[in-house]
C-alpha cells in the first residue's frame, strides 16, 4: 500500500428532493438542509406540480448555486422521479461521492444527514438507512391508525423479505456512488412507494453493506400525502415478486 491510497476522497454530497405539491414545505426544507450541511448540494425533482412548486424551486435555485431543479412533464410516481435524479447524478455529475434520498415535507430531520453520511464514510456502509425501527428511532405526530399501517406494512415486509433490514420502507437514505451504480445497473420495477423496499432488497441481494441509523420521523404538518391505495397494493405485491425473482449475487 502506498501512502496515497490511504488518503480518502473528500465527500461531495447531493440530496435528492422529489416534490409534488410541496409549495408550503419546500423553502423551509431546503434552508434547513443548508443550516445543517452548508457544503451539500440539492437537486429538486418536480413532476409539474399544479400548485407551482416547480416555479418556486426555480426561484430558490436562481438564488443559490447549490440548488438545481429537474422538471418532469407529469406525475409518474416516486420511483421515476428518484431514478431520474440518480441517473442525472451518475451520468453528469462525476464529483458526487454520496447521494441522499429525502422527503421535501419536513418529515426527515436534516440534523440526521451527518449521522447517515458518517455511517457510510466512517463505518464503511454502502448504504445508510434512516430507521424508525431500531433503538433510538421512532415516529412523532402520527395517529395510532397511521402507526398501525406503517408497523403492519413493515412487519409484512420483514416476514417475506427477512430481518436484514428493520425499516424496509424508510425513505431517508444515503447511498455511496458505487452502490447506486450497481443498483441502477438492473431494472427497477416499482412505480410508487415500493421503490424504497425494492432498492433495499436489491442492495441486500447484491451483498452491499446496509446500516441502519435511528431517526425520528415527524408527520407532515402542511400539504397532502401522496400515498394512495394503488401504490400501497403495488408494494404488497412487489415484495413477493422481489423474493421470488431477485437472486443473490456476489459483489464485484
Ligand atoms: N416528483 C415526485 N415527487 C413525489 C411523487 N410522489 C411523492 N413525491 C414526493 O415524495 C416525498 C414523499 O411523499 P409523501 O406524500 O410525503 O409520502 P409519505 O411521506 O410516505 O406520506 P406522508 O407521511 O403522509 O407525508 C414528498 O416530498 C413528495 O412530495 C411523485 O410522483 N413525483
Ligand atoms: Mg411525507
Amino acid at each position: 500500500l502506498t501512502a496515497a491510497s490511504n488518503v480518502t476522497q473528500a465527500p461531495h454530497v447531493l440530496v435528492l428532493l422529489p416534490t409534488y405539491n410541496e409549495r408550503e414545505n419546500l423553502e423551509r426544507a431546503v434552508s434547513a438542509i443548508f443550516v445543517a450541511q452548508p457544503s451539500f448540494s440539492v437537486l429538486i425533482i418536480d413532476d409539474a406540480s399544479p400548485d407551482g412548486t416547480g416555479e418556486l424551486a426555480d426561484r430558490i435555485a436562481a438564488e443559490d448555486s447549490r440548488v438545481r431543479v429537474l422538471h418532469r412533464a407529469g406525475k409518474e410516481g416516486l420511483a421515476k422521479a428518484y431514478l431520474a435524479g440518480m441517473r442525472w447524478a451518475l451520468a453528469a455529475q462525476p464529483h458526487f461521492t454520496h447521494v441522499f434520498e429525502m422527503d421535501a415535507d419536513l418529515s426527515h430531520d436534516p440534523g440526521r444527514l451527518g449521522a447517515l453520511l458518517s455511517a457510510c464514510i466512517d463505518d464503511g456502509a454502502d448504504i445508510a438507512i434512516g430507521s424508525r425501527y431500531v433503538r433510538g428511532g421512532g415516529t412523532e405526530g402520527w395517529p395510532w391508525r397511521r402507526r398501525m399501517i406503517s408497523r403492519g406494512g413493515g412487519l409484512y415486509a420483514q416476514l417475506i423479505l427477512g430481518f436484514a433490514v428493520r425499516d424496509w420502507t424508510a425513505g431517508f437514505m444515503c447511498f455511496s456512488r458505487r452502490s447506486l451504480e450497481m443498483l441502477l445497473d438492473q431494472p427497477i420495477w416499482a412505480v410508487g412507494y415500493g421503490f424504497q423496499i425494492e432498492m433495499k432488497y436489491r442492495a441486500y441481494r447484491l451483498g452491499l453493506k446496509l446500516r441502519e441509523v435511528p431517526i425520528t420521523f415527524i408527520d407532515r404538518t402542511a400539504g397532502e400525502s401522496k400515498m394512495s391505495k394503488r401504490i400501497f397494493v403495488e408494494a404488497l405485491r412487489l415484495v413477493w415478486r422481489l423474493r421470488a425473482t431477485v437472486r443473490k449475487s456476489l459483489p464485484s
